[in-house]
């Protein structure tokens, strides 16, 4: 099943945001670092780059990515024209402080008492926007909590210096073009719930944890990593927690809401879940299937006006 999840208040405040992005100087986009291409939304990108202004990309809740891999994909990032990308954790004392001198490298002009940075953070529900708003102006002020969607309005903040902060509402897109970005989307908590089934979504992460940690699920949950496939994963985790549902049979849906559970808050240590190679080979796969999709609809006109020549023969003089 594909996931899109575009609730109403997004379509105003995507609106409100494209205004408000007049007004700054750098966008700081907030990425999650264990998904950092997928919590990519194309329209903040495409906003952005309409007024051409430069973007800070904030690869946000290192503490629960892999390190190595985060490493790779601030390097993929700082390679795009315009972007500037560093890693962060909310969670660690003082590491928002590297936020503000590094939007102000972006826009050196606004360094004086009456030309202070302007900055915008924008970014996909719940990773962290108005976190680290607060950690900056170090006061809880704005609204925050692990669910997507906390933040409804857009909301202007004021330093002591007079450095402005806007804080944003986390902005979807009516469709995601990779179906997988769907999946590792809602596998990081950062789509509504009723956009997606729990057992879908954990059954794909199940894969690529198989894949890419089997280690991490043998010493959470005890299970040979090399006997199993992704249904197997959940079907495991049921057996070893005991979950059951009336009758005796395996509670999947527990076991899955279990193992999201599990990754989200870090239980199956630190774990990056799309790497740069993963999405090259994903992107290639969608130009191929969309070329497909092209050429099958190409053959099919051709053969619609073949048809319609048979019927009625024209000579063309
Ligand atoms: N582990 C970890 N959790 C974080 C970090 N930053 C934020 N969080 C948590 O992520 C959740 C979402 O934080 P918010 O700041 O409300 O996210 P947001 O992007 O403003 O979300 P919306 O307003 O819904 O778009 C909260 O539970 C935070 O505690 C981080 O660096 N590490
Ligand atoms: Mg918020």
């Amino acid at each position: 099943m594909a996931i899109n999840w575009f609730p109403g208040h997004m379509v105003a405040a995507q609106k409100k945001a494209a205004e408000g992005l007049a007004e700054v100087d750098v966008v700081i986009e907030v990425l999650d670092a264990r998904c950092p291409a997928a919590s990519v939304n194309p329209a903040i990108n495409a906003m952005r780059q309409a007024r051409n202004k430069p973007a800070l990309k904030i690869l946000n809740k290192i503490d629960l990515a892999d390190p190595k891999i985060t490493e790779q994909w601030l390097a993929w990032f700082n390679a795009q024209e315009g972007v500037r990308a560093i890693g962060l954790s909310c969670k660690k004392q003082g590491e928002s402080n590297k936020v503000l001198p590094e939007a102000q490298k972006l826009a050196p002009h606004r360094d004086g008492p009456l030309k202070r940075l302007r900055v915008m953070m924008v970014g996909v529900p719940n990773v962290g926007k108005s976190t680290l708003v607060n950690a900056i102006l170090n006061r809880r002020i704005a609204n925050v909590g692990d669910e997507p969607a906390i933040t409804k309005l857009i909301k202007r903040y004021e330093l002591t210096d007079g450095t402005w902060l806007f804080d944003t509402p986390g902005l979807m897109w009516p469709k995601i073009a990779l179906e997988t970005d769907g999946l590792l989307l809602a596998a990081n908590h950062l789509v509504g719930v009723n956009a997606y089934i729990d057992e879908e979504v954990a059954t794909y992460l199940a894969e690529i944890l198989l894949e890419r940690y089997p280690e991490s699920l043998t010493a959470r949950y005890g299970v040979d990593p090399a006997e199993l496939d992704g249904p197997g994963v959940i079907e495991a985790v049921a057996q070893r927690r005991g979950f059951r549902i009336k009758g005796g049979g395996a509670d999947y849906e527990k076991a899955a809401v279990t193992l999201l559970l599990d990754y989200r808050n870090g239980a199956l240590g630190r774990i990056t879940v799309e790497t740069p190679e993963s999405r090259g080979a994903q992107l290639e796969a969608l130009e191929i299937r969309l070329a497909e999709k092209a050429a099958a609809e190409a053959a099919a006109e051709a053969e619609r006006l073949a048809e319609l020549e048979r019927r009625s023969p024209k000579k063309l003089v």
